[in-house]
C-alpha cells in the first residue's frame, strides 16, 4: 500500500475486504466517500503529489474485491473529475465530484425503484436472493405505492445476507418467509417473481450476482416465474465490451467449512486432512436467456439490449487511473 494513503481510506478498504461494507452499490458509495476523505486529509504540498496520493488511495480501494464493477466505476468517475492547478483546487474538485457521485447513486436507486415497482401487482409473492439495495428499492417503492406484496427470502449461504433482506422487509411491514437455499424450487410454486440485484452486468447481458443466482434463474424459468434484475447502470461492466471477462471472487474456504466442521468431518485427525477441501466462489454468471428484464434508472431492458446503454454511458475505452 502507498505510504501516503490516509488511514481512514485503509480502514474503508479493510471493511470492504472483510464484507463489513458489502453489496455493490454500498461499496461504490463507500469508495467515493473514501476518495473525498483522502482529498480532505491529504498533506501534499504539490499538485502532482496530491494526484499521486489520490491514485494510490484508489488503488488501495480497487484491490479489495474483484467482482462488483461499481467499485472501479466509482473510482474512475471520481478521479475523472480531478481538476485544477493548485492543491486547493484539486482537493475541491475531488470533494465535489465524490459528493455528486453519491447523490447520483441515491437518485438512480430511487428512480430504478419506481421502475421496478411498476412490475409488481397486489398480492404478488417475490422471491429474493442475497441482499441487494437496488432490488429492495423496487420493493420499497411498491410498498409506498400501497401494493400488497409478500416475500420469500433465500437465506443465502454462507454469509446469510438473506437475513439482512428479511430484516429490511419486515421494517417495511412486508410478510417474509425465510427458506434455505435448497428449498428454492419447492417455493417457486408460490412465487410470482424472482427479484435479484447484480454486481456486474456483461455486454452480452449476462448477470453476475451472488452465488446461487444462476441456479435460481434456471429453476424460475422451468417454473415459468419471471426473473427481474435490479441494477443501476453503475453495475454495467465496460471492459466486457472489448471481450474481457468478469473475475469471480473466491473467498476463504472457512466461510463454507469452519475449523469445527472440518474437525468433525476428519474426526480424530485433528482437522488435518489434505484430501478435504471446500470451495467458495462468491458469485456466479446467469446467462441472459434466463433473465426477463434488467431494471435500471433509465427504464427496463431485455438483457440482450443492455450493450447499447453500456456504449452510450461508458464509450468504448476504459482507463485504469489507479495504475500509477
Ligand atoms: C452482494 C450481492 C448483491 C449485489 C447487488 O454480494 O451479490 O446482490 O451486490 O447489491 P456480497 P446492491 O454480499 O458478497 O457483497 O443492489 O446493494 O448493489
Amino acid at each position: 500500500r502507498g505510504h501516503d494513503v490516509a488511514p481512514a481510506v485503509e480502514t474503508t478498504a479493510d471493511e470492504i475486504a472483510a464484507m463489513e461494507i458489502r453489496g455493490a452499490a454500498t461499496i461504490a458509495d463507500a469508495a467515493a466517500e473514501a476518495l473525498a476523505i483522502q482529498a480532505e486529509r491529504s498533506d501534499a504540498d504539490r499538485p502532482d503529489a496530491f494526484e499521486q496520493q489520490l491514485r494510490a488511495a484508489a488503488k488501495t480501494l480497487y484491490e479489495t474485491r474483484p467482482t462488483a464493477v461499481s467499485l472501479p466505476n466509482a473510482l474512475r468517475y471520481v478521479l475523472a473529475g480531478m481538476d485544477g492547478d493548485t492543491v486547493a483546487e484539486l482537493r475541491a474538485s475531488i470533494v465535489d465530484r465524490a459528493a455528486e457521485f453519491r447523490r447520483d447513486l441515491d437518485r438512480a436507486q430511487s428512480k430504478l425503484g419506481s421502475v421496478g415497482a411498476n412490475r409488481l401487482r397486489d398480492g404478488d409473492v417475490v422471491m429474493t436472493h442475497c441482499h441487494s439495495t437496488d432490488a429492495l428499492a423496487c420493493l420499497e417503492a411498491a410498498v409506498e405505492d400501497g401494493t400488497e406484496i409478500e416475500a420469500i427470502v433465500k437465506e443465502t449461504r454462507p454469509r446469510m445476507q438473506g437475513h439482512i433482506t428479511a430484516g429490511q422487509l419486515r421494517e417495511w411491514g412486508v410478510p417474509v418467509t425465510v427458506i434455505v437455499d435448497g428449498a428454492a424450487r419447492r417455493y417457486l410454486d408460490r412465487a410470482d417473481h424472482v427479484l435479484v440485484g447484480a454486481d456486474s452486468i456483461a455486454a452480452d447481458g449476462s448477470v453476475i450476482n451472488k452465488i446461487g443466482t444462476s441456479g435460481l434463474a434456471v429453476l424460475a424459468r422451468e417454473r415459468g416465474v419471471p426473473v427481474t434484475v435490479a441494477a443501476q447502470t453503475i453495475k454495467l461492466h465496460p471492459d466486457t465490451m472489448t471481450g474481457h471477462t468478469v473475475e469471480i471472487e473466491r473467498r476463504d474456504e472457512r466461510e463454507v467449512l469452519d475449523e469445527e466442521a472440518r474437525a468433525a468431518i476428519t474426526d480424530g485427525a485433528d482437522g488435518v486432512d489434505d484430501g478435504l477441501t471446500a470451495e467458495n466462489p462468491a458469485f456466479d454468471v446467469t446467462p441472459p436467456r434466463y433473465v426477463d428484464a434488467i431494471v435500471t434508472e433509465h427504464g427496463q431492458f431485455p438483457p440482450e439490449t443492455i450493450v447499447t446503454l453500456m456504449r452510450e454511458l461508458f464509450g468504448e475505452t476504459v482507463d485504469e487511473p489507479w495504475e500509477l
